[in-house]
């Protein structure tokens, strides 16, 4: 089957082309699987310093892999820097973090007795990726899987195939062979992935539909499964809050990168008290976001992927029963570019209220209190993240257990990650032990009990 990846700013400019799959998944599996066997028995000492090994060669190719994020999948060039330097520090971060403890001991029956519980390396991990972050996310999974022990099959999405060749190809030249692999393709080289027998977990990160397609095949095969999917994120703005730098954040939160983050703020939901001049900054913060070539230092708002995002987006727009604040119309020009736009509902329901639209749109609702802003966040199939602005700390306390999400922020905007705590989501969003920071050790070891008596 032929896949093409296309500059998303100009169409014309084909990135890349190729008939996949390009490699075959059970032969790659089975050179991971020897890689894994050898690398395990590597001092997690040696393993970290290959990943330290590895974080300076992303860097020293840091500038040619971010002009090929964003010629390949858009991302505005600064925010395409930003995550080349975050996947830098990722593999950093597991080059020592590989030498946190690895279990704990308890009391045993007699004083020599050791009881203890340990972690070891699973195998064999298949990662499946998407394109919107095409560096940050995949290392997010590959550094923990390499720290912890394990091999890795990586199977990016179609859109980002160009950039997932550089990465592996920095990152497996500083490994030994078969340790990383590269599997092209489209869904069905993922689910391929997930039926081979060598396989022994999957992580995914990307939509509802394809997650849930990840986690049953895995159960099927009763191999572990971390699913991170889709989220519908609320950003609640309280009476006391700074409007001013609310409406900033708010605004680029929701519409930086065309929205396409599962982090982007979706949904504005405003205490009556302040909904007015709320509104009235948000539409000024929003129509001055720059969108512009994403090559373009000035970037802020790029294109979407694909002419068929743009136009569900704007379907999505019409169809939301609510009315129109600011943009919502695409641009003249070849890119796949949409203004962005911020819609007033009169009610929480339609596409822009309940569906993730992953595109420079967001819904603008009217809350009567703290309480009503808080039912309304919470009336989501999905739980990824949720922002509250206030500068009243006893709202603040009152929203952080109230708000079902894996990530609450205050006075922050819902996109953006720490790379060194737990990412993940509630609900719809979320599935498995969480990635990132140590909880990612949870995913990529196996805990085993171990008792040694004299
Ligand atoms: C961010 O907000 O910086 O696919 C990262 C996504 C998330 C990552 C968000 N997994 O958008």
């Amino acid at each position: 089957m032929s896949h093409l990846s296309l500059n998303p700013a100009r169409p014309s400019d084909v990135v890349l082309e190729f008939d996949g799959p390009t490699a075959a998944v059970a032969p790659a599996a089975a050179r991971a699987a020897q890689a894994a066997r050898a690398w395990a028995a590597t001092p997690a000492a040696a393993r970290g310093a290959a990943l330290s090994v590895v974080a300076d060669a992303l860097e020293q190719r840091a500038g040619e892999l971010a002009a090929l994020v964003t010629r390949e999948v858009g991302k505005p060039i600064v925010e395409a820097r930003g995550e080349i330097a975050r996947a830098v520090a990722i593999y950093r971060y597991y080059a020592t973090a590989v030498l946190a403890p690895d279990g704990e001991t308890y009391p045993g029956a007699s004083p020599s007795a050791i009881l203890a519980a340990r972690r070891y390396p699973v195998g064999v991990c298949a990662v499946i990726a998407p394109w919107n972050f095409p560096v940050a996310t995949p290392s997010w999974k590959i550094a923990p899987a390499l720290a912890y022990g394990n091999a890795v099959l990586f199977k990016p999405a179609v859109e980002a195939t160009a950039t997932a060749r550089l990465l592996s190809e920095i990152v497996a030249a500083q490994l030994p062979d078969g340790l990383l692999e590269l599997l092209e393709g489209g869904a069905d080289v993922g689910a391929a992935l997930v039926a081979e027998e060598r396989v022994d977990a999957v992580t995914f990160t990307g939509s509802l539909a394809g997650g849930r397609a990840v986690a049953q095949q895995a159960a099927a095969r009763g191999i572990p499964a971390q699913c991170e999917m889709s989220g519908h994120n609320p950003s609640i703005v309280l009476p006391s809050a700074d409007l001013a730098a609310a409406a900033q954040k708010i605004a680029y939160a929701a519409m930086g990168y065309a929205g396409q983050k599962c982090t982007a703020t979706s949904r504005i939901i405003v205490h009556d008290d302040v909904y007015d001049e709320l509104r009235d900054r948000l539409v000024a913060a929003v129509e001055a976001l720059t969108v512009v070539d994403p090559s373009d230092e000035r970037c802020l708002v790029g294109p979407l992927i694909d002419a068929a995002a743009r136009s569900s987006a704007s379907a999505a727009v019409e169809a939301s029963g609510g009315s129109v604040l600011t943009g919502g119309g695409a641009l003249d020009d070849d890119g796949f570019y949409l203004a962005p736009a911020l819609v007033e509902l009169p009610q929480q329901s339609g596409p822009l209220g309940r569906d993730e639209v992953f595109a420079p749109v967001a819904g603008l609702l009217r809350a009567r209190s703290a309480e009503h802003a808080i039912e309304l966040a919470n009336d989501s199939p999905f739980g990824l993240v949720a922002s509250v602005f206030t500068r009243e700390l006893g709202s603040a306390l009152e929203a952080l257990p109230a708000l079902r999400y894996g990530l609450v922020r205050v006075n922050a905007p819902t996109s953006g990650l720490d790379y060194h705590v737990p990412f993940g989501g509630s609900k719809a969003s979320g599935l498995g032990p969480k990635e990132q920071g140590l909880a990612a050790r949870d995913f990529y070891t196996e805990t085993r009990t171990l008792l040694v008596e004299a």
